[in-house]
């Protein structure tokens, strides 16, 4: 089987892993999961991953949901998953949150995860970046929580994906999605798993989504789900 040749980098000034994607057979990079594990487990029955094929999430594995530490579980001990940091992992390695039932061992993997991965071509990273900058110029708490345009962090458009022109193409989670953002140079796919909507992957090589519809396990208020411009 293949595994990762990958090695941390610091190329940003943060830390970063680097894949090539010739290494994989299929790539799925997966949104938002927010500790909501049978929508993982039935998001992955989907994927029917091979040896050969790679997921990678935009962070933001845990919280909110029922089963934050199940979901770290099954993405820290499988070879064919990576993931970035989101902003909620960030809470908790800041401690501004604390999630005792996650036990030292995931707490220390999520310590562990990169701000960025990405590819020839490709970056993923949780919340987004100004168009303005290339990616190398932000800070870790800029490419976590990037939203829209201008303050970074509010639900008041025009959101950085709608002006960002590339390259490279940007792989995203954190602003919540009625449905996925599909653009030449950025892909949303934060479709509000925890919230009753869907969890996404989007396959790299195909280039297509496959979601799974999930249970609302918390409400969230109209005003903060993107209804995208196709
Ligand atoms: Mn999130």
């Amino acid at each position: 089987m293949t595994t990762t040749t990958a090695t941390p980098e610091h190329a940003f000034g943060w830390p970063h892993r680097r894949i090539d994607l010739d290494d994989w057979n299929d790539v799925y990079v997966v949104g938002d999961v927010h500790g909501c594990p049978d929508a993982l487990d039935a998001l992955l029955d989907r994927l029917a991953l091979a040896e050969d094929d790679l997921v990678v999430f935009v962070g933001d594995l845990i919280r909110k949901g029922p089963g934050s530490r199940a979901v770290i579980e099954r993405v820290r001990t499988s070879d064919r998953m990576l993931s970035v940091r989101g902003n909620n992992e960030q809470k908790l390695i800041d401690g501004d949150v604390s999630l005792p039932s996650l036990g030292p061992t995931a707490y220390r993997y999520l310590e562990e995860l990169p701000i960025a991965i990405s590819w020839e071509g490709g970056l993923v990273v949780h919340g987004g970046v100004d168009p303005s900058r290339p990616p190398s110029a932000h800070d870790p708490e800029e490419l976590l929580t990037m939203r829209s345009a201008g303050d970074g962090s509010g639900y008041d458009g025009p959101f950085w994906f709608d002006r960002y022109e590339g390259p490279p193409r940007v792989f995203f989670g954190h602003t919540v999605l009625e449905r996925p953002v599909d653009r030449e140079w950025a892909v949303g796919l934060d479709t509000g798993c925890v919230y009753g909507g869907a969890l996404t992957a989007y396959d790299v090589h195909a280039e297509r989504f496959l979601s799974v519809r999930t249970d609302e396990h918390v409400p969230r208020p109209p005003e903060k789900i993107v209804s995208p411009e196709p």
